[in-house]
């Protein structure tokens, strides 16, 4: 079984961002969150990279938190010991479609190290038009709920997508849209991911998805804020 279908919520840490005043990422692990994932859109390096991946995965050794990277672009992934695998997006509403097949091969073409039997592909739906993400893939953010829940169906039925990944990257997203992407859904997990800040937004999201990711609030707000939106996502599933 895919270890995702047993996650309510995700943090993801982003290399080119500080983590809150003083915390670290034992902090990060101990919000009760289930799995870590490392990337960024902007400002990414393979050296940013290493490091962020590399505490995490320290931090994450006593406990059961797996890690996983998630890049965002062909050049910044890294191997390191101890990392549970990648996330791989592939942007179904791209404009710009290497953002389909093009990156994806051009890291085959430069990595003769990937660890296929750890390399896991979501299907991105990206709604925030002012989100770097949908610039940086000229995502079409102009979506009704059935044409998201359309993209999601094929995701799952014609491209054997096993995560389904709608992302308002900055902002909270609607419930009609993350809504009718879950029940376009058969066994796919759904993620949602975008301005979840306290225990009631993600509660909101957890109730219309499987999988609450949070970003930002990790880096602006901490792990005391983190810790309640693990508390919303967890409640929404039980
Ligand atoms: C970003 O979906 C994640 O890829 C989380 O978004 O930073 O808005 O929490 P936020």
């Amino acid at each position: 079984m895919n270890p995702w279908t047993e996650w309510d919520h995700i943090v993801k840490v982003d290399p080119d961002k500080t983590l809150y005043e003083d915390e670290t990422f034992e902090d990060v692990v101990a919000t009760g969150t289930d799995a870590i994932s490392v990337g960024g859109t902007l400002g990414m390096t393979e050296e940013k990279m290493a490091e962020y991946v590399r505490g995490c995965i320290e931090a994450t050794r006593a406990h059961d938190v797996p890690v996983f990277i998630e890049p965002s672009s062909a050049g910044v992934v890294v191997h390191p010991d101890g990392l549970e695998g990648y996330l791989i997006p592939i942007v179904f509403n791209a404009g710009d479609i290497a953002w389909m097949t093009g990156v994806h091969k051009e890291w085959a073409r430069i990595d003769d190290d990937i660890d296929w039997a750890h390399t896991h592909t979501e299907a991105y739906i990206v709604m925030n038009e002012e989100a770097s993400v949908a610039e940086y893939t000229q995502a079409d953010c102009d979506l009704a709920p059935d044409d998201v829940a359309a993209y999601a169906e094929i995701a799952e039925q014609m491209f054997g997508q096993d995560i389904v990944y709608v992302e308002y990257s900055g902002t909270l997203g609607d419930t009609d849209v993350v809504g009718a992407a879950h029940d376009a859904l058969d066994d796919a997990t759904l993620f949602y991911g975008g301005g979840v800040h306290d225990y009631d937004s993600a509660h909101t999201m957890g109730q219309h998805s499987d999988v609450v990711v949070v970003g930002d609030l990790v880096h602006d707000a901490g792990c005391a804020a983190v810790r309640e939106t693990v508390e919303g996502a967890n409640d929404a599933r039980n």
